[in-house]
């Protein structure tokens, strides 16, 4: 069967308007890759929660992780499918830190100053990970290790990669792509890819 591979209707049913499939995983980012530091690192929640979480490396590593397979759609038109990632549930997150009822947006924050922002009922999906690996190894420096977040129901620049902090507002406050003329939403259906 020499064109099997072609048009397969039920991948084709999940690339998202205006992009296309890619099998090889491409790098973007601004800036430099940091250097992963196991005494400095730490992860923090701030703002509107009851409890606010810091936590090291080896704390971190505590937390239960799952493995999800999702779909990873890129502004610049490449689709990802089936990415099996690894990671601890946002559920986890939320579930210790608890959002104060006025919290709408959280704020997320990389190293480096790199940030992005999301509703927060966006953010509280089954499908969010904060993802330590991917398709059975640990993330690599330049997809993000030692954590990044993964967002798939939104295009690729709001899965933050080196993340470091989620913060709880009750005000939206636009990240790097958001101020620099990328759609605040980025749903892919929707292709909201300017705003
Ligand atoms: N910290 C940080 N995270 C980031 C970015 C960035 O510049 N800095 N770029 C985003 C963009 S535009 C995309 S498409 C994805 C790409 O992830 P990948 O390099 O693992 O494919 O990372 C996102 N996360
Ligand atoms: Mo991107």
């Amino acid at each position: 069967m020499f064109f099997k591979k072609k048009a397969d209707p039920a991948v084709q049913g999940r690339i998202p308007p205006g992009q296309h499939l890619t099998r090889k995983w491409p790098v973007l980012h601004v800036g430099q890759i940091p250097r992963f530091d196991p005494a400095t690192w730490k992860f923090e929640t701030s703002g509107l929660v009851e409890a606010p979480m810091e936590l090291d490396w080896a704390a971190f590593g505590e937390l239960p992780q799952v493995d999800l397979t999702t779909d990873f759609h890129c502004v610049t038109t490449w689709s990802k499918l089936d990415m099996v990632w690894r990671g601890v549930p946002i559920a986890e997150i939320l579930g210790r830190t608890r959002p104060a009822p006025e919290a709408t947006h959280v704020i997320i924050h990389s190293h480096g100053g790199y940030a992005t922002n999301l509703p927060l009922d966006v953010v509280n999906d089954d499908d969010v990970l904060l993802a330590t690996g991917c398709d059975g190894t640990p993330l690599t420096p330049d997809h993000g290790y030692p954590l990044r977040l993964v967002v798939p129901k939104r295009y690729a620049w709001k899965s933050a990669k080196w993340l470091r902090a989620l913060e709880f507002t009750s005000a939206d406050q636009p990240g790097f792509w958001e101020l620099r003329g990328y759609h605040n939403n980025a749903e892919p259906w929707a292709e909201e890819r300017f705003g």
